[in-house]
């Protein structure tokens, strides 16, 4: 049996990556796949409530502080994606440690600072980057009350992501139509998944989790 992929949709608020991770998450299902989401933050856990509090403005904490809460965030859950991983279920990750360093970096912490509390977490097989133009994502129904959802920052988070841009992403302009997103993601997606079932076809080391997220 081969290792489930990790599979991870980034990009700005409002560009539609919950969408699109419920229609991949449906649709490698009805193929026959083992197929689980992980959404980060994961609001659910003691750490996930403060992050809460913090994003819905009913709590105040320091930038390097919840900086650190969601970095320990994805650390709490490591082990249990690892299992998943190595029984054969793909994960679907809905943000993950490049958003870590995008929101961070993008308030005036330095760009290695905010990275290293994420090295060693497993690193994604394939990054779906969801990219949307601010102005247009202020148009889906403008930004919210959470903290985050101004303008000037999401316009700097965006350039933070597209400075972190790794080998393994995959651009996706989410100006696009939710089918024609999705189209591409899934074949992309099982692309992935199909190359890691081929036996004998890769390197062995295909099929070994790398826990180098940010380790160059
Ligand atoms: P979401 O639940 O995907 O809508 O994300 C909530 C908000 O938190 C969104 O504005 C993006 C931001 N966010 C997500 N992950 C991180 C992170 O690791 N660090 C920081 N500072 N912000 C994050």
């Amino acid at each position: 049996m081969t290792r489930g992929r990790f599979i991870l949709l980034e990009g700005c608020d409002r560009a539609g990556k919950s969408t699109q991770c419920a229609m991949l998450i449906a649709a490698l299902k009805e193929k026959g796949h083992s197929v689980e989401l992980c959404k980060f933050p994961d609001r659910t856990t003691t750490i996930g409530q403060m992050i809460h509090a913090y994003l819905t403005n009913a709590k105040e904490l320091d930038d390097r502080a919840i900086h650190l809460l969601f970095s320990a965030n994805r650390w709490e859950a490591m082990q249990s994606m690892k299992r998943k991983l190595e029984a054969g279920t793909h994960l679907i990750v809905d943000r993950y440690a490049y958003s870590g360093v995008a929101f961070s970096t993008a308030k005036g912490l330095d760009l290695t600072w905010c990275k290293n509390p994420d090295k060693g977490l497993v690193r994604p097989d394939i990054t779906f980057f969801l990219d949307l133009p601010t102005a247009e994502a202020e148009k889906r129904g403008g930004f919210g009350d959470e903290r985050y959802e101004k303008r000037e920052l999401q316009e700097r988070v965006r350039e933070v992501f597209l400075q972190l841009r790794g080998k393994e992403w995959v651009m996706i302009d989410a100006r696009e139509t939710v089918q024609s997103m999705h189209h591409k993601i899934l074949r992309e997606a099982e692309e992935k998944i199909r190359v890691g079932e081929l036996d004998g076809r890769f390197a062995e080391e295909d099929d070994v989790l790398l826990d180098d997220m940010f380790i160059d």
